[in-house]
């Protein structure tokens, strides 16, 4: 009889994870982990079960229909029988809900991201929408629009399912996702005076949502991106037709392939401005920074969840003569990953302590230190994800390359984060802009703060005093600030995630759990600087006079 290799099992993602574990434990008063603790237990087994269900069937995608049997455009989105679960699970969890309810206070966000982190990966990116949804949430309670926020805010946090709302988000245009002020979209009144918009929406992933908000230029406000305004948009009449929008077609993606994301045209699509009708990239930036900490807290479910197979697949497999997981090379690899995720899920975790602290009263300065670490988590994050996701494919050797063992999806989808809600260069500029003048030295402060004194202590004060030496030589030169923004802001999340990582390995240790010190010494010992960029003469003679 031939050999045959067991798949890889998934066991309950909750039961399962030291570091959510050891995480609870410090971070959430007792009373709080108890109560959320028997829906993080359930949303641990619907994972493990969406595994397995994943690979005992044909893998399914999303569907436009655009025309009726007897003619009539309709645009009918068919979704996928995980997402058609979507609203339930959506509802009876509170992914959205939870983040803006009161009864844990400032922790309401940590509750969120906890759900999140064990729902997404099993959500087949159904996530992508809950964020957008929570992302107008915030923005429209941030605007003040007291008669919009009654009207859609139920709706958005519902925990009913027949009352849910998803919404979009959406901003990508032809000309680019990043460049947001060359926005086409035009908002013009018409013969009543409405607001009805114009224009071409080239990313939409929750077109099948009930309500977006975009940027619009309105009729006759000037160029850039102070023009632009934010609108709601409800996509279906009272009737149920579409609002004024047409779908054109669903892209074919890389990854993330049940996640509808569609090109849509305006056509007089009736519109409402959520407040003045200018500064509207200012208006949705609350969106973008709930986005991106979901984006953070996506990516560390996907890691979290390739070193759950890695693991697994290595404890069984044997070559050689013993298990993977006894051969020194192979032992080596699969600790470095997980050292490098136990850092990350610390300073994800960490953004969201901070973003609830902030929503409930948090001074300038945590607001300052919540403005800089969000980009710096997503950036690193999403470059972090791919990189485990496809070192989790080599772990399974060729198996790892082959589709319907589930593992190169992982690679797909992971390669979304450092593209969604802005590439790592968009959001390594987005630092600079963050940091501002002074704000480098407000962020070493507060990161030696947290840092309990010992080897990482240290690391960081040497690694920050050589980012400030970095940045002083950029003072008078900003391409060469730009050039080096990307190492510099991957820097300054490995110091953040390695100062929190220790902190939490203090803690651990005064209770005889030596793992979180052990992933920080493996952290540590893969360097906190990735400082530098190359020259810019040498970049300018390869740039400029290469011919490929
Ligand atoms: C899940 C699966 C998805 C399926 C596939 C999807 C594939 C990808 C599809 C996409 O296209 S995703 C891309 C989504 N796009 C982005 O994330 C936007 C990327 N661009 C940026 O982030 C730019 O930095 C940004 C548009 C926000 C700003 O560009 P600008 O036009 O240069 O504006 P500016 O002048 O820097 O900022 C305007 C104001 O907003 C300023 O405030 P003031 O008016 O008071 O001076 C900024 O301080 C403020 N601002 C900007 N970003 C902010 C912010 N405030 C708070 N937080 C922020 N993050």
């Amino acid at each position: 009889m031939d050999f045959l290799q067991p798949p890889p099992a998934l066991r309950n993602t909750f039961d399962g994870d030291a570091t959510l574990h050891s995480y609870l434990a410090r971070a959430l008063p007792a009373d709080m982990a108890d109560a959320i603790r028997p829906d993080l237990a359930e949303l641990g087994a619907h994972a493990a079960q969406a595994w397995l269900d994943a690979r005992s069937r044909t893998p399914q995608t999303p569907q436009l229909v655009q025309w009726s049997a007897w003619g009539e455009r309709i645009d009918r989105i068919e979704t996928t029988s995980t997402w058609q679960r979507g609203a339930a699970l959506t509802t009876r969890y509170g992914f959205v809900a939870a983040g803006h309810e009161a009864r844990f206070g400032a922790l309401a966000r940590v509750d969120q991201f906890l759900r999140v982190y064990l729902y997404h990966v099993a959500s087949q990116f159904h996530s992508c929408p809950l964020a957008m949804s929570d992302g107008a949430a915030t923005a429209l309670k941030a605007s003040g629009n007291r008669a919009l926020c009654e009207r859609v805010l139920p709706h958005l946090l519902a925990r009913d399912a027949a009352q849910l709302w998803l919404s979009g988000q959406w901003m990508t245009e032809t000309v680019g996702g990043s460049d947001v002020g060359n926005t086409g979209t035009v908002a013009r009144r018409d013969a009543q005076g409405r607001w009805r918009l114009y224009g071409r929406k080239w990313f939409t992933s929750a077109v099948v949502g009930e309500m977006a908000l975009m940027l619009a230029r309105p009729e006759g406000a000037g160029d850039g991106a102070d023009a632009l305004a934010l609108f709601h948009v409800e996509t279906r009449d009272a009737n149920g037709a579409w609002n004024g929008i047409r779908i054109d077609r669903l892209k074919d993606k890389l990854g993330t392939r049940e996640l509808p994301t569609a090109e849509i045209h305006l056509d007089g699509a009736l519109a409402q401005p959520v407040g003045e009708l200018a500064r509207g990239v200012r208006a949705i930036a609350p969106m973008l920074n709930v986005t991106r900490t979901w984006n953070a807290a996506c990516a560390v479910a996907t890691m979290r969840h390739c070193l759950a197979l890695a693991f697994d697949y290595a404890r069984q497999r044997r070559a050689f003569g013993r298990a993977l997981v006894e051969q020194p090379l192979h032992r080596a690899t699969l600790a470095g990953l997980a050292a490098e995720f136990e850092a990350a899920f610390q300073l994800v975790f960490f953004v969201a302590e901070r973003l609830g602290r902030c929503e409930h009263g948090g001074d300038a300065s945590e607001q300052r230190l919540l403005r800089v670490l969000t980009p710096l988590a997503k950036l690193w994050t999403g470059k972090l994800a791919v990189r485990i996701a496809s070192e989790t494919c080599e772990a399974f050797g060729g198996a790892g390359y082959i589709e319907d063992t589930g593992i190169p999806q992982l690679l797909r989808d992971a390669q979304v984060f450092p593209i969604w809600e802005g590439t790592t260069n968009v959001l390594a500029l987005d630092v600079l802009r963050a940091l501002g003048k002074d704000g480098f030295d407000a962020l070493s402060m507060a990161l030696q703060a947290l840092c309990p004194d010992g080897a990482a202590a240290a690391a960081l004060r040497d690694m920050l005093a050589s980012a400030h030496a970095w940045l002083a030589t950029c003072a008078d030169d900003r391409d060469a600030l730009e050039a080096g923004a990307r190492g510099f802001a991957i820097t300054l999340a490995r110091c953040a995630a390695a100062a929190l990582l220790a902190r939490h390995a203090a803690w651990a240790r005064e209770r005889g759990d030596l793992r979180a010190d052990a992933a920080l010494s493996i952290f540590l010992g893969h360097g906190l600087s990735r400082l530098g960029a190359a020259p810019m003469d040498a970049v300018a003679q390869l740039v400029d006079n290469i011919e490929l």
